[in-house]
């Protein structure tokens, strides 16, 4: 949807126009880091603050120049920050830190009552903050997150962003937006313009009460780049007693950009690794195995110490992880209770369902057991799903397809009986193995003659080509 000039964006709420906020509000500091951002978008946000926000609202904007290596970033930036209305104070990392630990820095010398985190390249919508800042002053321990509307980043449209949405991660610690569910929906009676309790957050658009911020930890500087602080920062708020929301009344642009303007030195994939071992060393307990499991290799990379933070966990008293799941994300992609998690072996062939890197929508494939996991890990639920990461499989028709959709929840096509005993934590005895379809009442077989790389539904009947063994792995280290 298009926005027009000065307007709330059109798929605000209605109820959203009407809102009064309190007069005394808390005042925040907009932090914003960057790394060799461009002239364009690093102004439109700084303008948008400027232009978009209540004056006394605003204590100061922090820009904190993570090393770029574009003059322009230099003393032309300084130049014109001097003119603007609002008190613009930039600081320079020394050398290249990452996003992390130069919000740190910015969080450091903020003098407002509230920390504002913007990445380099948004817009802010009128009104945006006085919702923010109205919620943090109602609970001081409630972190909260604007809409974040969509500024595409080939014709710079802004394109309103949905509120029917929510955070989530999948096994691979991906941050992921995943429909806001009917139980929640319910918690707000159905109006829409109460916040959202999300489960995480993207991470670079948020406020915080200063204090808040500190008594929870700030961040983890042990975190090198870009990556794992959003999930890191949302385990930590919801087991440590504060809690997440979606403000949908707030509405702020961001450029989702196909590719980055910067390097990640020791590789894209070591640093996100690492920030990802960091966060689930420390908040996952032993579900942290999902994650594990499904990235082979992960368990090599070094993530330092994390003493420190886990010191911090104990003194917080936070809850474990399963609470998390159990109490705050019930429809996690990461099941709270389930009765395997690894291979499924075909007992005949001895080959294992694979889901070959296929996304959603296609087939569940059959492949040589390889035993490293990855594309070879399911895990069979206590909701009787079988799950691949946030696929489950599902099959709607007799005699197949069996396709990899999104999990719904809902049993439906997507319940599977086990014929095994559930025996209590982790342990089953089973003497059929079939993996029976209720809908269908029909049972997952070997592939046919026409196409050997995918299994098949047939009738029920008894054979060792019907028989599936369901492992357990773990590879921790
Ligand atoms: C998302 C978040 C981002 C951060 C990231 C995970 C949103 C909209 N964005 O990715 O804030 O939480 O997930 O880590 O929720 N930057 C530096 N130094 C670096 C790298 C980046 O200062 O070494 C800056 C960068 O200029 C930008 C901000 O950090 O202002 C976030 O980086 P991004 O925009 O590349 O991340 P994004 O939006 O893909
Ligand atoms: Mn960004």
């Amino acid at each position: 949807m298009r926005r027009q000039e000065g307007q709330i964006p059109a798929a605000c709420a209605e109820g959203c126009k009407t809102k009064v906020y309190p007069d005394e509000l808390p005042n925040t500091s907009i932090v914003i880091v960057f790394h060799n951002e461009a002239w364009s978008t690093l102004l439109r946000t700084v303008h948008s603050v400027i232009n978009r926000s209540p004056h006394h609202l605003l204590s100061e904007v922090i820009l904190v120049d993570d090393a770029s290596e574009r003059d322009f970033l230099k003393a032309p930036l300084e130049n014109y920050a001097r003119h603007l209305e609002v008190p613009v104070k930039i600081l320079r990392m020394e050398q290249r830190s990452g996003l992390i630990r130069a919000r740190l820095r910015g969080a450091n010398i903020a003098r407002g009552q509230v920390i504002t985190f913007l990445d380099a390249h948004c817009e802010c919508t009128v009104g945006w903050l006085e919702p923010l800042l109205a919620r943090i002053r109602e609970d001081r321990k409630t972190v909260v997150c604007p809409i974040i509307d969509v500024i595409s980043d080939d014709t710079f449209e802004y394109m309103a962003g949905s509120d029917m949405t929510y955070g989530g991660f999948n096994w691979k610690l991906n941050f992921r937006w995943y429909p806001v569910p009917q139980r929640e929906m319910d918690r707000r009676k159905g109006d829409r313009t109460l916040p959202v309790r999300t489960p995480t957050m993207a991470g670079g658009l948020f406020s915080i009460d200063k204090n808040y911020f500190e008594e929870l930890g700030t961040y983890d500087s042990g975190m090198d780049i870009w990556g794992g602080e959003n999930l890191e920062m949302s385990f930590r708020i919801w087991q440590c007693g504060g809690s997440l929301e979606i403000v949908t009344c707030s509405h702020v642009g961001h450029v989702f950009r196909k590719a980055t303007p910067y390097t990640f030195p020791g590789g894209t994939g070591h640093v996100i690794n690492k920030n990802n071992r960091r966060l689930a060393e420390v908040w996952m307990d032993e579900f942290k195995d999902f994650f594990y499991i499904i990235s082979p290799g992960v368990v090599k990379v070094d993530y330092g110490d994390v003493s420190e933070r886990k010191a911090l966990r104990e003194k917080l008293k936070c809850h474990p992880f399963s609470w998390y799941l159990e109490s705050i994300y019930p429809d996690s992609q990461i099941p709270r209770r389930y009765f395997s998690l690894g291979e499924i072996r075909n007992v005949e062939t001895n080959q294992c369902l694979d889901n070959m890197g296929r996304k959603e929508n296609e087939k569940v494939g059959i492949f040589n057991c390889h035993g490293m996991g990855g594309n070879q890990v399911f895990s069979y639920t206590a909701d009787k799903e079988i799950r691949t990461d946030d696929l489950c499989l599902d099959v709607s028709r007799l005699n197949g397809p069996i396709i990899m959709l999104k999990c719904h929840h809902m049993r439906g096509n997507q319940l599977w009986e086990y014929d095994a005993e559930y025996a209590g934590k982790w342990e089953y005895n089973f003497e059929h193995f079939f993996l029976r379809h209720i809908n269908s009442n029909q049972c997952l077989d070997e592939p046919s003659e026409e196409d050997k790389m995918v299994p098949t539904m047939k009738e029920c009947n008894g054979s060792r080509s019907q028989q599936w063994l369901l492992r357990n792995m773990t590879l921790n280290s």
